[in-house]
């Protein structure tokens, strides 16, 4: 870990952070309390969730997924303060904030499950108004070498699900089906590339475009860890150009499964089904584990005013390829060599997700606070339009099933 040039991007920060400890606590609305609870005759009682007694108005929150993630962050800015809140991964059990309270970290815990319950929880917990607090939800990856390279930072668009799917194993299908790519299947439908004839609601989100551009054009600046010798050897075995290249940062999007696939065919099949998912829109480069869980619980949580989805930051960096270079096998490739360390994605993280949190600070008041300057012009949410609006993927009906 290059230590010394993520400090000197936190002294930065850093420096303008070390005031006295001011607590920002709100005084009590006794009219937003009451709307909380509406008085209510009829058998249908909707509860708000008002936080009329938070203490914590965090500004901007980094969203890390396991121990490794987290240390960069942890050693980069004065995290002082250690929130333990009911809800959290029992392995992660506290919420870190800087001096001020200003920034503050979660670590979700790594899969689908950990990443919509931790950030359920937090979302719901009562000492946290994160209505107009930022999100980067920053983690590590595995990268498809058409589109990136180990170390490269990708922001995503969209988030794909791809692993609510059937699954047969390959001796059940192969001789009735011997075209399939894989054994996966959409639900509802009977065709590996047939848009699914019912979804659970989580198989794509969409994030604001415009302030994932505006993360994308500031982490540009950033003076990158290009990764070890052995990073450029397994580099240098790829054909596609990208591959061969120092990282950079790239725009392309993230696909989620709990499934931790590896090799040719599966990430074939996978870029494919991120084609069918978004009608066309999205670009697999980066695969991980949580990120659609925590948008649906970001989803859930805006629909009641708790966050706002449209500050929400998809960052991934990329710690090892996704699929092997031609000459080696996927079983050798994922089991048996070394692709040179993730210390460059770890690295990576803290220096290219550091430049949005700063100016989200420097430029609190005038232009992040009202949240209209970086404001969403592309459709954002969910699959099923909760948030509003209309996707441009998904269908206008979905069976239940
Ligand atoms: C907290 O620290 C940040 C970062 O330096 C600074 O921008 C902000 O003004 C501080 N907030 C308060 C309330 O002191
Ligand atoms: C109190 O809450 C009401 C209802 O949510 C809101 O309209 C009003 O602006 C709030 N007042 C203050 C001082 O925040
Ligand atoms: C806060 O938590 C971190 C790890 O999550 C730990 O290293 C540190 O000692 C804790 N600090 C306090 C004051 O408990
Ligand atoms: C995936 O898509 C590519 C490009 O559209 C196509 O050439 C390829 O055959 C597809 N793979 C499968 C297994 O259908
Ligand atoms: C990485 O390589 C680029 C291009 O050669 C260079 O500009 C940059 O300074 C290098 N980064 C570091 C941390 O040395
Ligand atoms: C891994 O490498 C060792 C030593 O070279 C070799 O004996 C073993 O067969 C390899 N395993 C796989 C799965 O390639
Ligand atoms: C997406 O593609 C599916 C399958 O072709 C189609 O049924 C659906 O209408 C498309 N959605 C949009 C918004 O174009
Ligand atoms: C998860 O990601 C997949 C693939 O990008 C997408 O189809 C799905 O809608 C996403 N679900 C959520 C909840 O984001």
């Amino acid at each position: 870990m290059k230590l010394t040039s993520v400090l000197t991007i936190a002294s930065v920060i850093g420096s303008a952070i070390a005031q006295p400890l001011s607590l920002e606590k709100r005084a009590i609305n006794n009219t937003a309390l009451e709307d909380a609870i509406p008085a209510t005759t009829k058998n249908n009682i909707q509860a708000s969730y008002a936080k009329p007694f938070s203490i914590y108005q965090p500004k901007a929150f980094i969203i890390s997924m396991f121990e490794l993630e987290r240390d960069p962050w942890l050693e980069s800015l004065d995290f002082i303060h250690n929130i333990t809140v009911p809800g959290l991964s029992p392995i992660y059990t506290t919420i870190h904030c800087t001096t001020n309270f200003t920034i503050c970290q979660i670590t979700t815990g790594e899969g689908e499950i950990n990443a919509a319950s931790s950030v359920t929880a937090l979302g719901l917990n009562p000492l946290f108004d994160l209505s107009k607090t930022y999100f980067l939800i920053a983690g590590i990856a595995g990268g498809e070498p058409a589109y990136t390279t180990l170390g490269g930072v990708t922001f995503a668009k969209y988030a794909v699900q791809v692993g609510l799917e059937y699954q047969l194993a390959y001796q059940d299908y192969h001789a009735e089906e011997p075209d399939w790519l894989s054994g996966y299947v959409p639900y509802g439908v009977d065709g590996q590339y047939t848009y699914p004839g019912n979804v659970y609601g989580t198989e794509v989100f969409e994030v604001n475009e415009a302030l994932r551009n505006r993360a994308v054009e500031l982490a540009l600046t950033a003076k990158l860890n290009n990764g070890t010798t052995a990073n450029a050897h397994i580099r240098s075995l790829y054909p596609d150009k990208v591959a061969q290249e120092l990282p950079t940062i790239y725009k392309c999007d993230v696909v989620t499964s709990d499934n931790y696939f590896t090799g040719n065919v599966l990430n074939d099949y996978f870029a494919n089904l991120t084609k069918v998912l978004t009608n066309g829109s999205a670009t697999y480069c980066s695969t991980a584990q949580e990120d659609n869980a925590s948008l649906e619980a970001f989803t859930r949580l805006d629909k009641y005013g708790l966050v706002d989805f449209d500050r929400v930051i998809v960052m991934r960096t990329i710690s090892d390829f996704s699929r092997p270079p031609p000459s080696i096998n996927a079983v050798e490739f994922f089991f048996n060599t070394s692709q040179g360390g993730i210390s460059a994605s770890l690295d990576n993280l803290v220096l290219a997700g550091t430049p949005i949190i700063h100016d989200i600070l420097s430029k609190w008041d005038s232009v992040y606070e009202a949240g209209v300057k970086y404001e969403s012009k592309n459709y954002v949410g969910d699959i099923f339009g909760t948030l509003g609006g209309t996707p441009n993927f998904g269908k206008k009906s979905f069976e239940i099933a």
